[in-house]
């Protein structure tokens, strides 16, 4: 890795299937980023538990995740893509700071309260100290930055206080990160429901575009796409189907949605409908069949898993040691 970029850690859940706002609100940007910065990019397969899985299901996605990773153009070799289970540094750290963090501080997340009625039989103390293992996660790599969507702001701020409250105590351990929220596909909408962003736990398939729906899929869900009785095509919050549809088709195509209002002015909404599905298609087609390729080479792949857990667990040790160091652990003797 190069010693004069800064540094970026981020990282996705294993839990369901990727939709399309996951890759132009998430990694997409996480592209870009690996250009300019010593990238982290994590596979949180233990913030996945904190939800019921089924194993086998879980090992299969995580893999899936991680080969999309690397299909969204991610090198490895510039770059480190690797598992959280494989760094048992993560766990160590989260156990550490979950002293330094308090209880009415994690009673305010707003996911914890989300998932928590969501999931009413399974409110484990891990899915209340998620916010913690995240931290963890971020402060682990010193990272300077950390792309995520508007969502997890909140879990970021903690993890900044987290870092100043322990560097207050035992000097400067932690590097303060700061939050990256990407412009362009930030928040894509429901198919179905444009009120709410598109979600991959949404029940109804129609709702969300998935990164492995094949070329009918898409256009027969964007035909489906909810709009409304008005006709014409604008950018505005009066029509959230039809602004949600101009920002999918600018997030493709680079447009700025008044140059897409433009291009569109007069046409019908079947047209247009049309129209995003093909650009949909032609962004997604060269990512399934990398995901293909990519998923017949079990060594090539094995390769990146063995070489990114190494990679992950020199830097997330030594940091690890040092906070071991800072709280009064005994020293190892060799
Ligand atoms: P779930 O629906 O299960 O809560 P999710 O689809 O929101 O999951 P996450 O794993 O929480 O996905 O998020 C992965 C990344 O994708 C995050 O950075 C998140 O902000 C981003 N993201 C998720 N959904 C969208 C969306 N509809 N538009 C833009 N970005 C999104
Ligand atoms: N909570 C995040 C996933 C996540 C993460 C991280 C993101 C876990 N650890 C560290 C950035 C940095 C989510 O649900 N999107």
């Amino acid at each position: 890795m190069d010693g004069t970029k800064k540094t970026l850690f981020s990282g996705m859940q294993a839990t369901g299937k990727l939709t399309l706002g996951n890759y132009l609100g998430a990694l997409r940007n996480w592209v870009t980023l690996s250009e300019e910065y010593n990238c982290f990019y994590c596979v949180v397969d233990e913030h996945s538990i904190t939800v019921r899985q089924d194993p086998a299901e879980l090992r299969k996605r995580a893999r899936a995740l991680l080969t999309l990773y690397l299909a969204a153009g991610i090198d490895p070799e510039k770059n480190c893509i690797y598992y959280q289970s494989h760094v048992s540094a993560h766990a160590e750290l989260a156990w550490i700071l979950n002293c330094f963090t308090y209880m009415g501080e994690l009673q305010r997340m707003t996911q914890f309260k989300d998932k928590a009625a969501k999931h009413a039989d399974n409110i484990n103390a891990g899915l209340f100290t998620y916010p913690v293992l995240m931290a963890a996660d971020i402060l682990l790599f010193q990272a300077d930055l950390v792309p995520v969507g508007i969502d997890q702001m909140q879990h970021l701020e903690i993890t900044r206080d987290i870092a100043q409250r322990f560097n207050g105590i035992y000097g400067d351990v932690f590097t303060i990160p700061e939050a990256y929220i990407g412009k362009s596909g930030a928040k894509i909408m429901s198919l179905q429901e444009p009120e709410k962003k598109m979600s991959k736990s949404d029940e109804n398939p129609n709702a969300s575009i998935y990164l492995l729906d094949d070329p009918d899929t898409i256009m027969r869900k964007f035909k489906r796409a909810v709009t409304d009785s008005e006709g014409s095509i604008c950018y505005r919050d009066e029509q959230p189907g039809i602004k949600n549809l101009i920002d999918i088709y600018s997030a493709c195509t680079s447009k700025a949605p008044k140059d897409v209002e433009a291009e569109f002015s007069g046409r019908g909404y079947g047209e247009f409908k049309e129209a995003v599905g093909e650009t949909v298609v032609s962004v997604l087609k060269p990512l399934q069949d990398r995901i293909e390729e990519l998923s017949k080479d079990k060594t090539y792949l094995d390769t990146v898993i063995k070489n990114g857990a190494q990679r992950a667990e020199y830097v997330a040790t030594k940091t690890l040691r040092k906070v071991q160091k800072k709280v009064g652990f005994p020293e190892r003797i060799r």
